[in-house]
C-alpha cells in the first residue's frame, strides 16, 4: 500500500503561470499551503495534479505551447501537471454560478444571497463529469488514490461511478457545511448528499461542519445510518461504508516562523514600523469577501473610537483586501461599502498625525505580508463564517516574540483549535467586538504571551503536515487508531 501513487484534484492547477517582458512564458508552483504540503508526497509517491488552468491563459496559448509550459511545470514541480479546460460558458456557470452563487453563499449560512439558477446545476455537472473523465483517463484502480479538494467538485467521484470507474478516492471540503435549517433550502440537495457519499473518505475542517452534515444525511436520506462520533465515524449507506472525518487544515508553522525572523521580513517590517510610529497597529486581511466581515469590523472599530476616547491617537487599523471574484458584481458593491466606511471613519476621527485606518487594496507580497504580521501586535480576525481561516494561524506563527494578541471570530473554524489563547467575538455584536479591540489594547505582556504560546504551541504541533498526514493514512491506510480523540 505504500506504494500508492497520490492525485490531487481541485479546481485550479496549484501552478502560477506569468509571461515575461521578452513574451516567454514561466511556470512555477504556487505558494499557499496546500501546494507545500502536498508538493513532498506527490514527490514521493509519484503523483499528479489535476485542475483549471485558470482563465487569463485560455486562448492564449496554442496546443503544443501547452504541452511544451506543462511539461516544464512538471520538470519543476517534481509531479505532473494535468490541465481541464473550461469553456466561457463553463466558467461563467459551473465557477462563478453555481460554486461562488450557489455553494459559497449557502455553506456559509447566507442563503438570501443564494442564485439558484437551474442553468448553473447543469453545467456544474457537466463539468464534474469533465474532470472525472481526466481522472479516470490519468489514473489506475490499483495504483492511485484519488484526493478531491472542495465545494467546486462535490460530484466527481459520482461521476467515475457511473462511469463504470472504480477508484479509492476521498474529499475535503475547505469551506463549512451548513446546518440543516439552511442546507435544506438546496433545490440539488439529495444530489448533493449522496453525490458525498460516493466518496470513501470525507474530511471536514470542523467538529462542527461534520454535525451538521450528520444531522442532514439522517434528516434527508432516513436509510443511510451514521454511526461513530470519534476523530473518524461512519454513513452506512445502503451500498457501502462511508468514512466521515474531522481535519482542521494548518500552515507550514516552521516556515513562516523562519521567514517572520528573517532579515528581510525585519527590514520591510522596520519601515512599515517607522512610518506609523508610537501606536499599536491592528491588523486586517482578508479576500474581498462578504463572508469575511469587513463593514462590520469597520464599525466595530470605530465604536471601539467613540466609547473609549483614549483610544484615539493611539491605534491604527491596517486593513489590507486582497481583490477576488472581481468579475462578480455583488464583490464590486462590497468594496464600494468598505471604501464609503473608511472614508467615514477618517474623516470622522482623524487628528493631526493620526488616520485610525491605514487602508490597503491590492494582493501584498509574501514578505510584506509577513512583515505586516510581525509589526502589528493585534489582529482582528471576524469572519462571519470561515471554514478555518489559516490568516490566523499564520498571525500566531509570525508572532515570534510572543507578544501578539488574537481577536478571533466564533465563527471561524480556528475558534475550535484556538479559543485558549484568542478573544473570541461574535462578529455580529458590534460593541462587543468594540470591548475585545479595547481590552487586547490594555492586556498586559505577561497576559499576552501566555495566551500566545498556547497558541503557538498547538499550531506548532498540529501543523499542515500533521494534516495531510491524517488524511492520507485514515484514506489510504484505513488507519483509525492514529487519533486519541478529537482535541478541539
Ligand atoms: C479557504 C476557506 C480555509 C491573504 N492575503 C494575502 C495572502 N493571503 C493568503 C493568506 C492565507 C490565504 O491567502 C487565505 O486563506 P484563508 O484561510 O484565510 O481564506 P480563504 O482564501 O477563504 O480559504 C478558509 C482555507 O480555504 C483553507 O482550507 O481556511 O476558511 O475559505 O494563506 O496568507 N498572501 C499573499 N498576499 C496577500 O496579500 N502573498
Amino acid at each position: 500500500m505504500e506504494t500508492t501513487r497520490l492525485t490531487v484534484v481541485s479546481n485550479r492547477l496549484a501552478i502560477v503561470v506569468d509571461r515575461e517582458q521578452d513574451g516567454r512564458w514561466t511556470i512555477k508552483p504556487g505558494s499557499g499551503g496546500l501546494v507545500t504540503a502536498l508538493g513532498p508526497v506527490l514527490r514521493d509517491r509519484g503523483g499528479q495534479w489535476i485542475g483549471w488552468l485558470g482563465s487569463n491563459l485560455q486562448g492564449e496559448l496554442d496546443e503544443a505551447a501547452l504541452r511544451d509550459l506543462l511539461a516544464r511545470g512538471s520538470r519543476e514541480t517534481g509531479y505532473a501537471l494535468k490541465p481541464v479546460e473550461l469553456d466561457d460558458e463553463e466558467i461563467q456557470k459551473y465557477y462563478f454560478g453555481f460554486s461562488n452563487e450557489i455553494l459559497w453563499p449557502l455553506f456559509h449560512d447566507l442563503p438570501s444571497r443564494c442564485n439558484f439558477d437551474p442553468a448553473y446545476w447543469t453545467v456544474y455537472e457537466r463539468v464534474n463529469a469533465k474532470f472525472a473523465r481526466v481522472v479516470a483517463q490519468n489514473t489506475d484502480e490499483k495504483e492511485d488514490y484519488v484526493w478531491v479538494h472542495d465545494y467546486q467538485l462535490i460530484l466527481v467521484a459520482a461521476h467515475l461511478k457511473a462511469m463504470g470507474v472504480r477508484r479509492s478516492t476521498g474529499f475535503f471540503l475547505h469551506i463549512p457545511f451548513p446546518p440543516l435549517d439552511g442546507f435544506i433550502r438546496l433545490p440539488w440537495r439529495s444530489q448533493i448528499l449522496n453525490a458525498l457519499l460516493q466518496y470513501d473518505l470525507i474530511g471536514f475542517q470542523t467538529v462542527r461542519d461534520r454535525r451538521n452534515f450528520m444531522d442532514c444525511v439522517r434528516m434527508l436520506l432516513p436509510q443511510t445510518r451514521v454511526v461513530g462520533h470519534g476523530h473518524i465515524a461512519r454513513c452506512l449507506t445502503p451500498e457501502r461504508e462511508v468514512l466521515v472525518g474531522v481535519f482542521p487544515i494548518s500552515i507550514d508553522f516552521r516556515q513562516f516562523a523562519d521567514t517572520a525572523a528573517s532579515q528581510e521580513v525585519q527590514d520591510q517590517a522596520w519601515i512599515i514600523h517607522a512610518n506609523l510610529p508610537e501606536r499599536q497597529l491592528i491588523l486586517g486581511v482578508d479576500r474581498l469577501d462578504y463572508t469575511k466581515g469587513i463593514p462590520l469590523r469597520l464599525q466595530a472599530f470605530a465604536n471601539a473610537l467613540e466609547r473609549y476616547p483614549e483610544l484615539r491617537g493611539t491605534i491604527t487599523l491596517v486593513q489590507v483586501v486582497v481583490p477576488s471574484r472581481a468579475e462578480v458584481p455583488e464583490y464590486e458593491t462590497l468594496k464600494r461599502e468598505i471604501e464609503r466606511l473608511v472614508g467615514e471613519i477618517n474623516g470622522r476621527f482623524t487628528e493631526v498625525g493620526w488616520t485610525p485606518i491605514h487602508y490597503i487594496y491590492r494582493s501584498l507580497s509574501r514578505v510584506e505580508l509577513l512583515a505586516y504580521y510581525r509589526t502589528c501586535e493585534i489582529a482582528l480576525i471576524t469572519p462571519l463564517k470561515d471554514g478555518m481561516n489559516l490568516v490566523a494561524k499564520e498571525f500566531c506563527a509570525c508572532s515570534i516574540e510572543n507578544n501578539g494578541v488574537l481577536i478571533l471570530s466564533e465563527f471561524a473554524g480556528a475558534a475550535a483549535q484556538l479559543h485558549n489563547g484568542a478573544l473570541l467575538v461574535n462578529p455580529f455584536d458590534i460593541r462587543g467586538v468594540a470591548d475585545a479591540i479595547h481590552r487586547a489594547c490594555a492586556m498586559d505582556t505577561v497576559s499576552r504571551q501566555a495566551r500566545m504560546e498556547k497558541m503557538r504551541r498547538s499550531i506548532q504541533k498540529h501543523n499542515i503536515f500533521h494534516w495531510v498526514n491524517a488524511f492520507l493514512r485514515t484514506g489510504i491506510h484505513k488507519d483509525l487508531n492514529q487519533f486519541p480523540r478529537v482535541e478541539f
